[in-house]
């Protein structure tokens, strides 16, 4: 089905063609389909609208990056499927390295999802033979590569569940997560967490990431001290407000 232009929701209704058509190739997993779903839900909540807390982490998230010695971005199908060309050019900038990692994992979709960061331009993609395991996790996600997630310093994820956040933490990885959810363990236990919509929050990262570059390590520290806790309450707080403007 075409999407009329002008829709008043034309945007939203585009990224829910993107997932079909990703479901329809083999890329997004059907409970991938209800994991957007419960993002739009908070993404209204939100005011589909990138906010001031968001802002503040995407700086720290940039300045985090840039000090980095190891980045590396985590792919899964619903990232592959919304903004493979952002991912792609956020591993560039970032001078990171992009690996596909799974909850629902099959060799066949890592592989598929590896060939749409291929088309969207990226040289290297890891993570369709891991040779390495997260240790103390027990879903598909701990199948990483030994060059990738493995051995990274700082790993950044969207749209995901929280075990792997937790053990990422805990073998002392920086952790950037993007997750419209203020309240899910991922954006509870991540480094850096950027509630707001993967798409729009993406491009303000690279632009960050490319004004922040040549800056000095001590500024960059600066800018990557972060109080994730503190930043989540305003998110909830911001939520709060707008529900009581709403309320009919
Ligand atoms: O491709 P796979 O096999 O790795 O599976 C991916 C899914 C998404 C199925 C898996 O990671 C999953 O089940 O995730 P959860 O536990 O449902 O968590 C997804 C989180 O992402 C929720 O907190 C949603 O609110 C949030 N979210 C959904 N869509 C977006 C989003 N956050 C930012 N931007 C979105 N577009």
């Amino acid at each position: 089905m075409s999407i009329p232009r002008d829709h008043p929701r034309y945007h939203s209704l585009m990224q829910r063609e993107k997932l079909a058509h990703g479901y329809e190739q083999g890329i997004v997993v059907l409970e991938g389909l209800i994991a957007h779903g419960r993002g739009e839900a908070f993404d209204y909540l939100i005011g589909e609208t990138t906010v001031e807390p968001a802002r503040r982490a995407i700086r720290a998230a940039a300045a985090t990056l840039l000090l980095a010695s190891s980045p590396v971005i985590s792919v899964n199908g619903n990232t592959a499927a919304l903004c493979p060309e952002q991912l792609v050019q956020l591993a560039r900038v970032a001078r990171a390295k992009l690996e596909v990692n799974l909850f629902y994992r099959s060799s066949e979709r890592a592989r598929r999802i590896a060939e749409v960061l291929r088309r969207a331009g990226a040289e290297e993609v890891l993570g369709v033979e891991p040779e390495a395991e997260i240790p103390n996790l027990s879903s598909q996600r701990r199948l990483v590569s030994e060059r990738g997630i493995y051995s990274a310093d700082t790993v950044l994820l969207a749209i995901e569940d929280g075990d792997r956040t937790e053990a990422l933490v805990e073998m002392g990885k920086k952790v950037i997560a993007i997750d419209l959810n203020p309240l899910s363990r991922t954006a509870r236990r991540a480094s850096i967490t950027i509630v707001d919509e993967v798409t729009r929050a993406l491009p303000l990262l690279i632009q960050e990431l490319k004004k922040l570059r040549g800056q000095s390590r001590s500024r960059l520290e600066e800018l990557a001290s972060f109080d994730n806790s503190a930043n989540l309450k305003a998110m909830l707080r911001h939520i709060t407000r707008r529900l009581a403007e709403l309320e009919p």
